[in-house]
């Protein structure tokens, strides 16, 4: 049979290492869809909207590095643009596919469904390219090979989302077939000259530092740049504090890890060792309103190197074309031994957090429920932590080598969770995936269990029950962060129908917590998940203090006019 530009994007993906696609069907994409079933090494998985399609897809690039959501025209789109959105926020390679009209419609006086019942059928390719970092329209066969694998190689050099427009008639149009793979996935590198002196300088600057420290930030992982950040971080012998969206991102495990550096918010004091230091080497990091906590801590411009997946900033001078990994894998090769952050650190090292077990018998505490969910998290677990009080809590949870944190902190969107951790277990199968998310969260996009339900995967839901959204209580309160309570036990057992495996179960007290998480951990053809009772107010000290700086900051008047 003739080779078509759907089976051209279907080999493609194949060929980037996509087994699964998450898709939405709609009249705009049926027949690119079917390409995509008909490739041997692809298999879909459909969702139940196309937010929940894009979270998925961002929740599967997060466990396999790259991942593709197809959608239909406008009304699929841009419903899936917030998901796209969160995914170049995170820094996600997601590959957006959108149905589009048939190319003889688009110059032709004819109206459109799922348009906006004019001839504009731009206004998707525009949002399109806000929040991709390429955007492609297919309108002619012969162009679709070039167009795809720009696109596609965008996604994989710079781990950010795509977008490609494939109109209704395009998937079966006769096209070759692709080229070697190497033209779309081979790694670029750094110029010579600039990783040398961009090192040079970073050697000498650190040279004249006393007591520097590493500080590994939310964009490592997209780099690629943890091994090397490792070597450096071995070569100095100094200590490691990581932002918290890159929590896990550098084992817990590690010798010279002295915990989450967040200000008021921080782990195992990694903001008194951060205040000891006189020099920070950054990686990747991002600081904004909420990891800054309100601009109010980070290292100076005069004492703090940071790169960025081929950008290296040092006081003083800017590299461009140097990559990440390599900067700090040379940088090791020119450092010697620069231990005094590690010396002061193991005097200062507060002991592991470790609750004491509250009696089973009395109504759940946030301390109770905390202590039984970090007994489940093992070398092979990855905890999910929603937007809200989870994320505080997340933060503060003990990870075990292997363990493995996912957050979703530059993007923010409530109801993440769910969707991106049925991606996520897609592609780790053997993974046990755990959520942390609230009520109010957890009503944005809940009916994406189904497709937990349907692959039978055992992800173990902490839904935490506190009547209401806690965090914004806590950055300014009124009457809209009450919310409808559900029975969210009932509501998981309802995707059952007659042939699902789900558990959906309710605790109130210490004791009915540990018998439930018995039960989900039992539980390997289906979802558990566990209702929890947690009183409003019984949020961490953390929240309470970052809430206040947040509702400060956002209530700053504006500047008079200059
Ligand atoms: N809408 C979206 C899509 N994303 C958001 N982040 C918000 C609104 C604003 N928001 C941030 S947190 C939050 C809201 C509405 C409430 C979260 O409540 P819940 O999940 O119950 O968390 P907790 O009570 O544990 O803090």
């Amino acid at each position: 049979t003739q080779f078509t530009v759907g089976d051209y994007l279907a080999e493609r993906l194949s060929q980037i290492g996509i087994i699964n696609h998450f898709v939405v069907p709609g009249d705009y994409n049926l027949k690119l869809l079917d390409y995509l079933e008909y490739h041997p090494k692809l298999s879909e998985i459909g969702c139940c909207n196309e937010l929940n399609c894009a979270f998925a897809a961002e929740g599967y690039a997060r466990a396999h590095g790259i991942s593709a959501a197809v959608v239909t025209y406008s009304v699929g789109a841009l419903t899936a643009f917030d998901g796209i959105g969160g995914a170049y926020a995170e820094n996600l390679p997601v590959i957006l596919i959108s149905g589009a009209p048939n190319t003889n419609d688009l110059n032709s006086s004819h109206i459109l469904h799922h348009t906006t019942g004019t001839h504009n059928f731009d206004y998707q390719m525009d949002i399109a390219k806000n929040l991709t970092v390429a955007a492609v329209a297919l309108r002619r066969a012969n162009e679709a090979p070039r167009l795809i694998d720009h696109a596609l190689r965008q996604a994989v050099l710079q781990h950010k989302p795509v977008y490609i427009e494939v109109p209704t008639n395009m998937a079966t149009q006769p096209c070759p077939k692709p080229g070697p793979i190497s033209a779309v996935i081979e790694p670029e590198t750094s110029d010579k000259a600039s990783l040398e002196q961009a090192t040079d300088v970073a050697a000498d600057l650190i040279s004249k530092s006393e007591k520097p420290i590493m500080l590994a930030g939310p964009k490592i992982r997209a780099a690629g740049a943890e091994k090397a950040f490792l070597k450096l971080a071995g070569a100095l012998d100094a200590a490691v504090v990581v932002q918290p969206n890159a929590k896990s991102f550098i084992s817990e495990e590690y010798k010279n890890y002295a915990g989450v550096y967040w200000g008021l918010c921080s782990t195992r004091a990694a903001d008194k060792i951060g205040d000891f230091a006189d020099f920070f080497i950054g990686a990747g990091t991002v600081f904004n309103d909420y990891t800054s906590n309100g601009y109010k801590i980070g290292p100076s411009a005069e004492q703090f190197i940071d790169s960025d997946y081929m950008h290296v900033s040092l006081p003083g001078y800017e590299f461009t074309r140097v990559k990440m990994d390599e900067f700090l894998s040379r940088l090791a090769d020119k450092v010697s031994k620069k231990n005094a952050t590690m010396v002061e650190y193991a005097r200062i090292k507060p002991a592991l957090l470790n609750y004491a077990p509250a009696n089973p018998k009395e109504l759940l505490t946030r301390e109770e429920l905390m202590r039984q969910i970090q007994g489940v998290i093992d070398g092979n677990t990855t905890l999910y932590a929603e937007t809200g009080d989870s994320w505080f809590n997340g933060m503060q949870m003990n990870l075990p080598e292997g363990a493995k944190f996912e957050i979703e902190m530059q993007w923010g969107h409530i109801g993440w969770s769910v969707p991106s951790a049925l991606g996520y277990a897609i592609a780790a199968p053997k993974r046990r995936t755990v959520i942390m998310v609230g009520d109010g969260s957890f009503q944005l996009t809940g009916q994406e269990l189904a497709q937990m339900v349907l692959h039978k995967l055992p992800v173990i839901i902490f839904l935490i029950n506190n009547r209401g959204y806690t965090i914004e209580i806590q950055i300014h309160d009124g009457p809209y962060n009450r919310i409808k309570n559900w029975d969210y036990a009932a509501f998981m057992e309802s995707f059952n129908a007659e042939d699902g495996k789900a558990k959906g179960l309710k605790a109130n007290t210490g004791e009915e917590l540990d018998q439930a998480i018995q039960i989900a951990l039992a539980n390997k053809e289906g979802p558990t998940l566990i209702e929890c009772y947690n009183h409003t107010d019984d949020c961490t000290k953390e929240l309470v203090a970052w809430g206040s700086v947040v509702g400060a900051t956002n209530a700053r008047a504006p500047a008079a006019d200059q």
